[in-house]
């Protein structure tokens, strides 16, 4: 059966996900208003992601019968102080949502609900992921530092990735 605790928590989730790719978007024209491509590439490849994980949970609370209702987003920061400000913040982005799939799983295992337990062992496999990728971006930002050559090639690099293979945000 499933869990009205965990449905309503998962319906919260859906808006924890949207914010997230808002916030990535918002990242995303930062880069592009400081002419820097490939992190704006980035960013926008990261709202994909989440708006596909927002989609994950849309679709798993209706194939469980229940409907989903939507909730207001915030307005996303705008400006920030460096490169390095930016990827930090994704970085502890990530970590809160770590934490909010972490209560999510735990309250599914109170709750005995089974296939939910099942449906998030992706998330909790991709928030390690998430925060690993990030987690490199900015130990990389860090060590470029101040060499404008190097945050150009570490542009480039970065504007390599590729939008997820399918809508289920892998
Ligand atoms: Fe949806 O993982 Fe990032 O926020």
């Amino acid at each position: 059966m499933f869990s009205k605790k965990v449905r309503q928590a998962m319906n919260d989730q859906i808006h924890h996900e949207i914010e997230s790719a808002y916030i990535y978007l918002s990242m995303a024209a930062y880069f592009e208003a400081e002419t820097y491509p490939g992190f704006s590439q980035w960013m926008k490849i990261q709202f994909e992601e989440e708006m596909a994980h927002a989609f994950r949970f849309y679709d798993f609370i209706h194939s469980r019968g229940e409907r989903v209702t939507l909730q207001a987003i915030g307005e996303p920061q705008a400006e920030f102080e460096s490169i390095l400000a930016v990827f930090e913040g994704a970085l502890a982005h990530e970590q809160k949502i770590t934490g909010d799939i972490h209560r999510l799983y735990g309250l599914a295992m109170e709750e005995k609900d089974y296939p939910s337990l099942s449906f998030l062992q992706w998330f909790i496999d991709e928030q390690v992921e998430e925060e690993e990728h990030v987690g490199e971006v900015v130990e990389n930002i860090k060590r470029a530092g101040d060499n404008s050559h190097a945050l150009l090639m570490l542009d480039r690099e970065l504007g390599q990735r590729q939008p997820p293979v399918d809508v289920e945000g892998e």
